[in-house]
């Protein structure tokens, strides 16, 4: 059998992933766009989760000040039109320096934006204001999400806004920030029940170090890292800029895993854990798992992550559907 990224994204096919996600993101998409913002204000005041004040400090703020005193120095009604802009994709010189910003910056702009409403230095969502039906349906089923798939579909919300959606996605094309990895002192050597292969345990300590160079290295020089719900990464570049800009402040927590030789010298390798985000500290954490191909060399030719369904998936390492 020859390994490609269409094959290898099957293994462990009987995963059950958080598919709640998605359907939210659509039927939240089909809002229009007032409830939209209404229903993110509520979600994000009213749902119990806190973002962790240290947080915007991955988020490279430097680009999103200008926007955010702009917006700050608008009349009211101004302000209320650039967040609907943002919301809409419409295509004005705020929705394309957004778009130009890196996931995290996305996130620290609408955190401070949320910080400024509640000052009231921008306009709030009008006091009353009377969601439709359907929002009322979509903010009832956010709220009965567990809370990892809750700050995911946060997250989907903000990454999608913007004039231009695409340019977000060239990870190879585009320079890496620079990030320090943690010193030898502070690192602690994870262990994983029922897995002790060196690609994975190394991957799992340099990703919590923070140290992206080698773990990029561990990928074959094709490989590829699919993170939930999106397209796969592919290279070896990609990936280690896709590092460097996403992946500061993860704490990786993997619990259990298995291990299992299949043809042409490679190894497939599940993991199940979770995943702590610096926005929200170990407050959330992602129920996750990783799958991975490894060739026959040890080199990651394929890792997918997936937010899990539920807790249960957490102790579901089948190889295959009818197990
Ligand atoms: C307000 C109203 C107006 C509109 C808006 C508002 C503000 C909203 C705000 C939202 C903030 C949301 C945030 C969400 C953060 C979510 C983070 C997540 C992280 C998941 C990470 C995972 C990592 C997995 C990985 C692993 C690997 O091994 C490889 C890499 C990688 C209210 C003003 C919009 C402020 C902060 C979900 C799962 C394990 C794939 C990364």
């Amino acid at each position: 059998m020859t390994y490609t990224l269409e094959n290898a994204r099957n293994i462990f096919s009987g995963t059950l992933i958080a598919n709640a996600v998605v359907d939210t993101t659509d039927a939240f998409n089909k809002l229009s766009i007032d409830d939209q913002l209404a229903l993110l204000w509520f979600a994000y005041t009213e749902m119990g989760i806190t973002i962790t004040p240290a947080a915007p400090g991955v988020a490279s703020m430097a680009l999103a000040e200008p926007l955010l005193n702009e917006i700050k120095n608008m009349f009211p009604p101004a302000q209320s039109q650039a967040m609907f802009d943002l919301a809409s994709n419409a295509d004005t010189p705020i929705g394309r320096s957004y778009s130009s910003f890196r996931v995290n910056t996305k996130l620290g702009f609408w955190f401070e934006l949320g910080q400024l409403m509640k000052q009231g230095l921008v306009a709030p969502i009008p006091v009353g204001y009377q969601m439709g039906v359907d929002a009322v349906a979509v903010l009832e089923t956010i709220k009965r999400l567990d809370q990892g798939q809750q700050i995911t579909v946060l997250r989907n919300t903000v990454v999608n806004m913007g004039f231009d959606r695409s340019v977000s996605e060239d990870y190879a094309k585009r320079e890496a920030p620079k990030s320090t990895p943690k010193s030898l002192s502070e690192r602690v050597q994870t262990k994983i029940e029922g897995v002790t292969n060196y690609t994975v345990l190394s991957y799992i300590d340099f990703m919590n170090a923070y140290d992206f160079t080698p773990a990029s290295n561990l990928f074959a020089e094709k490989g590829a890292l699919q993170p939930p719900f999106q397209k796969p990464i592919v290279g070896q570049q990609g990936i280690l800029t896709y590092m460097r800009e996403e992946c500061v402040g993860l704490k990786m927590l993997p619990e259990r895993g298995v291990s299992e030789s299949i043809e042409d010298g490679y190894t497939q390798v599940k993991v199940t854990g979770t995943v702590q985000t610096p926005w929200f500290g170990a407050s959330v954490g992602m129920n996750i798992s990783w799958r991975f191909l490894l060739d026959p060399q040890g080199k990651i030719f394929f890792v997918a992550i997936d937010l899990l369904a539920s807790p249960k998936e957490l102790l579901n390492l089948t190889s295959s559907m009818s197990n």
